[in-house]
C-alpha cells in the first residue's frame, strides 16, 4: 500500500456520486501518515492559490476543482467542513489527506466546526460522518481514528501576509494572530471549558455581522444566538483585528451565501462556499464558487454548476 496508489484509485474515472470502494486498512494507513506530518495551528503561504469553502462530503465537487485547476505546483487552501450532509465524506477526506501527505506545503486543510466530534457524530445532521462510517465499515475504530486526525488540522492560514483564512471568524477573544500560532496541535476542544477550547471553538463557529445588526440584536458578549455556540462578531471587532495584525481581508466559509460568495464588513470579509448543489432550488447560481488569489493578490471568482440532484 502506498499514497500514490490510493490517489490513483480514488481518482479513477467514475460516474459522479458513485461510491469508491475504499478499505478500512487504507483509511487507517492514510490517517497514520497524515498524523506523522508536522502539525501547525497557523501557517503562512504565498499567493497564487485557490480557496475552497465548505464541500460537505460532495466528493464530485473536489474532483471537478482538481480537474480544472490541476494538482502539481498548485496551492489550495480548504476552509474546512469536509464531512456531513453529503454522502462521500470518506472519499473527500481520503483524497485531501493524501494530497496533503504528498504535497504538504501546497495543501492547507483548515478545520471546520463539522470536524468536531460532537458535530460529525450527531444524527441531528443529515447523513453525519458517523452514519456514513457505520454504513461503510463495520468498525468503531475508523470513526475514532478520523476524530483523532481532526485534532491535527490547521486553524488559520495567512496568504502573502495580507489575507487571513479561518473557517468561522476571528472573535472578540482574539486580538493577536500569535494567540493562534501558540496553540499546540493536536488539540481537541470538545467537552473542554478552558479558555483555549473556547478560543478554538470561536474560530470554528463564529459569524461576522454588521455593527448595525449587532446593535439591533443587543446581545451580551457577542453570543451567537443563531448557532448557540461561538460569536456573532460585529464589523468593528473584525476591522480592528485585521488592522492590528496587518491583514487586509478575512476569508472564511461556514455560511452558504445564495450565490456561493458574499462580501461583507466594508469589503473586508469574504465568504466562499464550495458545495455546488447545496441549495438545490434556492441557490441563485446553483453552483459553488472557488476563489483564485492571483500573485499580485488580485481576485478571480470561478463559478461551478452542478447537475447532481
Ligand atoms: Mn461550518
Amino acid at each position: 500500500m502506498n499514497i500514490d496508489q490510493i490517489i490513483e484509485f480514488l481518482m479513477e474515472e467514475r460516474p459522479p456520486g458513485m461510491e469508491v470502494d475504499i478499505k478500512a486498512e487504507q483509511v487507517d494507513y492514510v490517517c497514520d501518515a497524515f498524523m506523522q506530518l508536522p502539525a501547525q495551528a497557523h501557517v503562512e503561504i504565498e499567493a497564487p492559490c485557490y480557496i475552497i469553502g465548505d464541500v460537505h462530503a460532495q466528493y464530485y465537487d473536489i474532483l471537478t476543482y482538481f480537474k480544472k485547476f490541476g494538482i502539481e505546483n498548485v496551492k489550495y487552501v480548504f476552509l474546512g467542513d469536509y464531512v456531513d450532509r453529503g454522502y462521500q465524506a470518506i472519499e473527500t477526506l481520503m483524497l485531501l489527506f493524501c494530497f496533503k501527505i504528498k504535497y504538504p506545503d501546497n495543501f492547507i486543510l483548515l478545520r471546520g466546526n463539522h470536524e468536531l466530534a460532537d458535530v460529525c457524530t450527531s444524527y441531528s445532521y443529515n447523513n453525519c460522518l458517523l452514519a456514513e462510517v457505520q454504513e461503510r465499515f463495520q468498525s468503531e475504530e475508523i470513526i475514532l481514528k478520523l476524530l483523532k486526525v481532526f485534532d491535527y488540522l490547521t486553524l488559520s492560514c495567512a496568504i502573502s501576509k495580507k489575507i487571513l483564512c479561518v473557517h468561522g471568524c476571528v472573535t472578540s477573544k482574539i486580538t493577536s494572530i500569535s494567540q493562534i500560532q501558540e496553540i499546540n496541535l493536536p488539540f481537541n476542544p470538545c467537552g473542554e471549558n478552558s479558555e483555549l477550547a473556547e478560543l478554538v471553538k470561536g474560530l470554528l463557529w463564529s459569524d461576522p455581522i454588521s455593527d448595525l445588526e449587532s446593535k439591533d440584536l443587543a446581545i451580551d458578549n457577542y453570543f451567537n444566538i443563531r448557532r448557540g455556540i461561538g460569536e456573532l462578531v460585529p464589523e468593528h471587532i473584525i476591522s480592528e483585528f485585521l488592522a492590528n495584525n496587518n491583514f487586509d481581508v478575512l476569508m472564511r466559509g461556514h455560511e452558504a451565501p445564495e450565490d456561493g460568495f458574499k462580501v461583507g464588513v466594508s469589503g473586508k470579509v469574504w465568504t466562499v462556499f464550495g458545495a455546488s448543489n447545496y441549495y438545490k432550488q434556492v441557490n441563485q447560481v446553483q453552483g459553488s464558487v472557488v476563489c483564485e488569489i492571483q500573485k499580485d493578490l488580485g481576485l478571480k471568482m470561478h463559478i461551478f454548476r452542478s447537475d447532481i440532484q
